[in-house]
């Protein structure tokens, strides 16, 4: 039974690398990570936590860019191998419904995905405190800005990338105003991405300490024939600060509330010279990844300390056998309570 799919379509120019002869994970890096460094564009200081996505014969990229005065606002790039990018030093301007400028303070940790032929991007925005913003574009030329889709306070707001009976549904972490002590990851479910509710928790934090102190779900949830494989960040806090680290799980296919199998052991974390130093040293934000149905092969995007964006790649059968060896459910996960 170690058998799994990727649903979707083929990618034949996926980046990817194969798995160096001495490596003893299931997920490696790219040799030339990272692939976007330390004052990328004029306005900006470094760019991180980022989403990506085919377009066209190419890439396109929504992301997140500290400007020199370290605000974060969103900025659109383009690749042709999803590697190498030109990213606008203008952030993106949003037009709420009406068509009248909708601009925020700052804008953090973006995510992308496209349902039904529409492309949608979830962030951190502000409300009175972070909250999920949620826009659409058809075109990476216009940008909408729809409600905000939670109260304040919250982040990690990941939209799956199709409708699940009828319904959208997205992933967020309930936190504080400031650098969260805490923090599970919930599912809520929309009719018109405009009312969210049905809330349920997915997953607690717990088991390795890795994971011990937040969560948050990282990439888009990934459809496979066993489930959807998400890809999530866990937090240390250590007698130096706060450590990031990658895992993965597998939710039901229905009900993605439910936990069928979460990583014991971290995929990736802070190691590299570039993960372990910058910014915000120890970090390794998963936001994005990037599938090609045809082999299996999965590129997952990652910010490393708070200044680079990195990839990593793995393959989606060694990636599940790996899972069924180091899976650990947690008390309070796939919490169907209300
Ligand atoms: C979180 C977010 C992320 C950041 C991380 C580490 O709270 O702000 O954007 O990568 O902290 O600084």
């Amino acid at each position: 039974m170690k058998n799994i799919k990727i649903i979707g379509g083929a990618l034949p120019n996926i980046p990817w690398q194969d798995k160096p002869e001495n490596c003893d994970s299931p997920i490696w890096r790219h040799t030339e990570n990272p692939i976007i460094g330390w004052n990328p564009t004029p306005k900006t200081a470094r760019i991180f936590n980022s989403a990506v996505l085919p377009y066209g014969d190419g890439f396109v990229g929504v992301f997140r860019a500290d400007h020199k005065r370290i605000t974060p606002q969103l900025h659109l790039g383009f690749s042709k191998d999803g590697l190498h990018w030109d990213i606008e030093d203008e952030e993106i301007h949003w037009l709420d419904t009406d068509g009248k400028p909708h601009e925020s303070d700052y804008c953090y940790d973006p995510r992308l995905v496209k349902i039904e032929d529409i492309y949608y991007i979830t962030w951190c925005t502000c409300m009175g405190g972070p909250t999920i913003g949620l826009g659409m574009t058809m075109d990476f030329k216009t940008f909408t800005r729809l409600e905000n889709s939670f109260l304040p306070c919250n982040r990690n707001g990941v939209l799956f990338p199709r409708k699940i009976n009828g319904m959208y549904y997205m992933l967020s972490r309930p936190s504080d105003n400031g650098h969260t002590p805490f923090g599970d990851i919930y599912l809520s479910q929309s009719a018109d991405l405009t009312f969210w509710g049905r809330h349920r928790k997915v997953m607690s934090t717990g088991g390795g300490w890795w994971q011990s102190m937040k969560i948050g779900a990282g990439s888009a949830p990934i459809e496979t024939d066993r489930g959807w494989l998400l890809f999530y960040h866990g937090v240390v806090n250590t007698c130096n600060g706060y450590v990031y680290s990658c895992g993965a799980a597998l939710l039901d296919i229905e009900n993605p509330s439910k936990v069928l199998y979460r990583s014991d052991d971290y995929l990736i974390t802070p190691e590299e010279p570039y993960e372990t130093t910058g910014f915000v040293p120890n970090v390794c934000f998963p936001c994005a990844a990037l599938t090609d149905a045809a082999t299996g092969r999965i590129a997952l995007y990652y910010g490393a300390a708070d200044t680079y964006v990195a990839v990593a790649y793995t393959q989606i059968d060694e990636l599940f056998g790996w899972l069924l060896n180091h899976s650990q459910l947690i008390d309070g996960d796939s919490d169907e309570g209300r």
